[in-house]
């Protein structure tokens, strides 16, 4: 196929968005090589000050004049939500390949659109579903396959930075952030570590939303939802729960993963990410990241000796450098593209509905 991509021998990239996910981003092009050319943000004065805090080339005066500058290969899309799709369809119209943050798009169909019009241009686009990149993530799946029949899958995702009334951010306003918040913002990412890691789907689901605190400092009344819980059976036939929120006291980011089946069981949590659970009837271990010992699939992201801990920058990193892999030709396994963050979107649609009409909704 013809394609109108552009590629140079050092991968030119830019940042539309100043805010901590831009910075994240930022840290890990620099990492991986690439030369971070271009910042933009919402104003210029915030595009200069990110420019040469994060040691880009230069600030750009808006996102338009960033994509349309011919001076970058790839674009990093850390913008708030309801920007994701038109910025992201610009750059696929300018031939550039896309890192667009989660969710890809405040709707499901958008998302399918973005998703079909990268692949019908030929072009690359990728969401960060980083915790996909952490060894102990690519040991459960590769040791999923000896657990037996899968029999259970639950756990969830909490943090507590939205506990307060003074607590807000752009996420709870539906208009800019989508209309599911915790579903959306934190619940996708649990439900792309379940197929990822499971290899099975979540088939069809029934949940319950609610919204804790009803007014906030700049939003009232607030319209998307602080806490989650949702129930749900994959394409296998195994059972799953999963609870999300933004209020739980104490938990910063804990996104927790356990999968049973009927040989044994495994367990990740991603605030101790060097440690995996293996569950057993004839007893259980806490086995440790080291990559003198773990799969084959794992060792290539463990790239420090046992004790010494990974963590969030260095998914980043490795999520940043499969992308850039990618661009060259090879797709690296495991990498999640467009077509992973139109299915979470799918998910997110089908668990709202659910929490709105009370029924099982397929997915
Ligand atoms: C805020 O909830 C947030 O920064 C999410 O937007 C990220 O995707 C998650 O990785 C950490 O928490």
């Amino acid at each position: 196929m013809e394609t109108k991509r552009r590629q140079s021998p050092q991968i030119r990239v830019g940042v539309v968005g100043t805010g901590f996910m831009g910075r994240v981003h930022a840290r890990s092009i620099r990492q991986s090589g690439a030369r971070l050319v271009g910042v933009a943000g919402s104003t210029g004065e915030r595009a200069a000050e990110a420019a040469a805090a994060w040691g880009a080339e230069r600030a750009f005066a808006s996102a338009e004049a960033l994509i349309d500058s011919g001076a970058i290969d790839v674009i990093h899309v850390c913008v708030p939500n309801h920007l994701h799709a038109p910025l992201t369809l610009k750059a696929l119209d300018a031939g550039l390949a896309v890192v667009c943050e989660k969710p890809l798009a405040t709707d499901a169909e958008t998302a399918a659109l973005m998703a079909a019009r990268a692949s019908d241009e030929g072009l690359l686009g990728f969401v960060p579903f980083v915790y996909r990149f952490h060894p102990m993530v690519r040991e459960a799946r590769a040791r999923v396959r000896d657990l037996g029949r899968l029999s259970l899958v639950q756990g969830g995702y909490l943090q507590d930075w939205l506990l307060s009334p003074e607590d807000d951010d752009w996420r709870v306003d539906p208009d800019l952030g989508g209309p599911g918040r915790v579903v959306g913002d934190i619940g996708s990412h649990w439900c792309d570590l379940v197929e990822f890691v499971t290899g099975d789907r979540i088939a069809k689901v029934s949940a319950q939303t609610a919204v804790v605190v009803p007014e906030r400092a700049t939003h009232a009344p607030v319209r998307t939802e602080d806490v989650s819980t949702v129930q749900f059976t994959t394409a296998n036939g195994a059972l799953g729960t999963a609870a999300v929120s933004q209020v739980a006291p104490g938990r910063k980011n804990r996104l927790f993963l356990e999968i049973s089946g009927a040989e044994g069981s495994v367990a990740f949590d991603q605030e101790r990410p060097d440690w995996l659970w293996v569950g057993g009837r004839e007893g259980s271990q806490l086995v440790q990241r080291d990559p003198a010992s773990l799969s084959d699939a794992a060792r290539p992201y463990s790239p420090l000796p046992a004790g010494h801990p990974l963590g969030y920058h260095d998914c980043f990193d490795a999520f940043v450098a499969d992308a850039y892999t990618a661009l060259g030709g090879q797709v690296p396994d495991g990498l999640p593209t467009f077509a992973d963050g139109a299915r979470a979107a799918v998910i997110t649609a089908a668990v709202l509905e659910s929490a709105e009409t009370g029924g099982w909704v397929l997915c």
